[in-house]
This record gives C-alpha cells, sequence and structure tokens, in this order.
C-alpha cells in the first residue's frame, strides 16, 4: 500500500519545480512588475551520459539548475552504471546496471555545485569512467 511513496515524492517535487513559472495563460492577476523570467522551466534541461569503456562522455559539462532529464547510455561492451553525488552531500543517485546498447532516463532535481559522476562497477571509475558536472543556477 505504501509502495508508492518514492514516486510520489519524487513527482510532487517535480510538480512543485514546474508548476511555479508556469503563468496562469490569460489573466495576469498580480503582475506589478514584469521581471523577465530568465529560464523558461517548460521543458527540464536534458544531459545525456554515454558510457564505454572506460569513459563517461558528458553532452554538456555545465547545466542550469533545475529539473534535469537525465539519461544514461550504454555503448560499451560490456555493463556500466552511473552514480552522481553532489559534492556537498553523501546522497547518491544511482541508474540500473545497464547492459550494452540499453538506455535508462529519470528527471533528477539539480542544485547549484559541483557533481561527481563514476560508473560504479569495480575499477571502472579508476580506469577512466568518471567526470564531473558543473550545476550553476
Ligand atoms: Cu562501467
Amino acid at each position: 500500500m505504501a509502495s508508492s511513496t518514492a514516486r510520489v515524492g519524487a513527482l510532487s517535487l517535480l510538480t512543485l519545480t514546474l508548476a511555479f513559472p508556469t503563468a496562469v495563460s490569460g489573466d495576469t492577476h498580480s503582475a506589478p512588475r514584469s521581471g523577465q523570467p530568465q529560464a523558461s522551466a517548460a521543458s527540464a534541461a536534458q544531459l545525456r551520459v554515454t558510457e564505454v569503456e572506460y569513459r563517461l562522455l558528458l553532452s554538456s559539462g555545465v547545466i542550469k539548475a533545475g529539473p534535469v532529464d537525465l539519461e544514461a547510455i550504454d555503448r560499451g561492451m560490456n555493463q556500466h552504471d552511473l552514480r552522481l553525488q553532489h559534492a556537498g552531500s553523501n546522497a547518491q543517485m544511482a541508474s540500473p546496471l545497464l547492459a550494452p546498447g540499453k538506455h535508462w532516463s529519470d528527471i533528477v532535481d539539480l542544485r547549484p555545485g559541483v557533481y561527481k559522476m563514476w560508473c560504479s562497477l569495480p575499477e571502472h571509475a579508476r580506469l577512466g569512467m568518471h567526470a564531473t558536472l558543473h550545476v550553476v543556477p
């Protein structure tokens, strides 16, 4: 009965983030200042991580904070996964183990800072499967 708790948490976080900048169409019911919305958060930023032996190739090393559509693709000949950790936190995000040719994606909420990314399979990070992601406000 409580099996969907984790998913609900992630979804409500996303809903909050997305609901905030969405203007009520037609009726600007209190708009005293016309501050320019600096982030069009209508769609999440995209970050693709391509995994090969033994490298992580990021579609971008710098990305804006907020909801990010994170995708990992195993383009190698072995299984890989993807871990993500903010430099100031112990919390890790982990993709499932990916078979060659498979991909995985999820919306993750990234806050500003430096994130470490790596593959957690034995020796893979040491052999080069790691990268740094800069998330900017
Ligand atoms: Cu790996």
